[in-house]
C-alpha cells in the first residue's frame, strides 16, 4: 500500500505541473480528491494491511491528501490573482499607436512675465530673493512699521493661523530678513516675487491669492529719482518701448513719502483705450522711500543710508501685458482660457 501511496503522490506532482487553467485544476482536484478519486480508491487497500502498519498508512494517506489540497488551493489563488491583473491590464492598456491629443505645454503666463521682469532687474545688478508664504506677525507687520493696534493693520485683511503666524499679506514681509542679510554688504539691490494672501471680496481685479514682485534699493543718497529710473527702465524693457511714469501721493506705513506710480498706457500712448479704461494712465505700483523705522529695525543706520521700495502687483502686470480681463482666470488653471491669450511657449 505504501508503494501505491507514493505512486499516486508522484503522479499528482507531475500532473499539476501540466495544469494551465482553472478548469484543468478543477478536473485534477476531482480526479484525486473527488468521491471516486484516486485517494478514495486507495482506501480499500487498508483492509489488506497488517494491524501494526495501519496507523502509519493512515498517516501517509492523510499527508498525501493535505499535500494535494494545499497545492490545489495555492494554484487556485494564483489563478485568481492572475485574473485580477489581467482585468486591470486590459482596462488600463495604453494604445501607444493612437494619435496624441494634447498639445505641447507652456509656462504659466505669470511665470513668463515674472521671469522677464527678473531678467531685467538682474541685468541691472539686483539679486532675486524669496520670501516665505507663512510668516511671523513680526515680519509681516511690526518689522515694517505696522505695530499691533495701529489702524494701518486694517489695510490688509489677514488670514491668521492658530499658532499666531499669518499667510503673508504682502511681499514686504521679507524686507526685514533681506535687509539684515545684506546690511553689511551695501549697496542693497534686491527683488523678491511671491504669493500673497488676503481675505478679499473677489472680483475681476481682486483674488484672495495673488502675486506681488517687490524691490528694494538701499545705499547712501538713494532718492526718488532712483526709484523712477529703475521702474521706467524695467517697464520700457518689458513693453519694448519707452514708457512714461508719474507719481501720485499715497500712504504706506513702511515708506515715507509714499506714492502710487502710474504708467502711461503703453497700448494707446495715453490717448485712451480699453486697457486704460480711457484714462490714458494705468495705476501700477505702490512705492516710496523706505521709512527710517524699517531701516533701523533691521539694524541699518538711517542717518547714513536711505532706500526706496516698490511693490508691483504681478498679476495686474500680467493681465495688462497679456490682455487678461479677470484676475481669477490666472488662478483657474483653465487651459482653454490660457490658449486664448498671447501665451508664449
Ligand atoms: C502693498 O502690499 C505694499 N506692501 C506695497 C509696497 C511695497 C508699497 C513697498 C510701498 C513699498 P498694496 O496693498 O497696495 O500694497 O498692494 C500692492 C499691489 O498688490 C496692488 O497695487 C495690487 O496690484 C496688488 N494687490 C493687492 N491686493 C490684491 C488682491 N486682492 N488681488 C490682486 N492683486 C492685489
Amino acid at each position: 500500500m505504501k508503494q501505491e501511496i507514493e505512486k499516486v503522490s508522484l503522479e499528482f506532482d507531475s500532473e499539476i505541473m501540466a495544469v494551465s487553467s482553472q478548469a484543468q485544476l478543477e478536473e485534477l482536484r476531482v480526479k484525486y480528491l473527488g468521491k471516486s478519486g484516486k485517494i478514495t480508491a486507495i482506501m480499500p487497500m487498508m483492509k489488506t494491511v497488517p494491524n501494526e502498519q495501519k496507523r502509519e498508512m493512515g498517516m501517509l494517506i492523510n499527508e498525501l491528501k493535505s499535500k494535494i489540497e494545499t497545492a490545489v488551493a495555492s494554484m487556485q489563488d494564483e489563478f485568481k490573482q492572475r485574473a485580477i491583473l489581467d482585468e486591470i491590464n486590459n482596462a488600463e492598456r495604453i494604445d501607444i499607436t493612437l494619435p496624441v491629443e494634447t498639445g505641447v505645454g507652456s509656462l504659466h503666463p505669470r511665470t513668463i512675465v515674472q521671469k522677464e521682469i527678473e531678467d531685467v532687474f538682474v541685468s541691472m545688478g539686483f539679486v532675486v530673493e524669496e520670501g516665505y508664504e507663512i510668516e511671523t506677525e513680526y515680519n509681516n507687520f511690526d518689522a515694517v512699521n505696522v505695530p499691533a493696534n495701529h489702524p494701518a493693520r486694517d489695510m490688509q485683511d489677514t488670514f491668521w493661523l492658530n499658532n499666531g503666524q499669518v499667510l503673508k499679506t504682502h511681499t514686504s514681509a521679507a524686507q526685514n530678513r533681506i535687509l539684515k542679510k545684506y546690511k553689511n554688504n551695501m549697496p542693497i539691490r534686491a527683488i523678491f516675487p511671491g504669493r500673497c494672501f488676503r481675505n478679499e471680496e473677489l472680483d475681476a481685479g481682486h483674488e484672495n491669492t495673488f502675486f506681488q514682485l517687490e524691490g528694494i534699493i538701499v545705499d547712501e543718497n538713494v532718492s526718488v529719482a532712483n526709484l523712477i529710473y529703475f521702474m521706467k527702465e524695467m517697464l520700457s524693457r518689458i513693453f519694448k518701448k519707452e514708457v512714461d511714469v508719474r507719481l501720485r501721493p499715497g500712504f504706506f506705513p513702511f515708506t515715507e513719502p509714499s506714492f502710487e506710480m502710474d504708467v502711461r498706457c503703453p497700448y494707446c500712448d495715453g490717448k485712451g483705450c480699453n486697457v486704460c479704461k480711457q484714462g490714458g494712465w494705468i495705476e501700477l505700483c505702490p512705492c516710496g522711500m523706505i521709512h527710517p523705522n524699517v531701516l533701523k529695525e533691521a539694524g541699518i543706520d538711517s542717518d547714513k543710508f536711505s532706500g526706496c521700495a516698490f511693490g508691483l502687483g504681478l498679476d495686474r502686470m500680467v493681465m495688462m501685458k497679456m490682455g487678461f480681463n479677470d484676475i481669477r482666470d490666472l488662478n483657474s488653471g483653465n487651459l482653454k482660457i490660457f490658449k486664448q491669450f498671447k501665451v508664449e511657449r
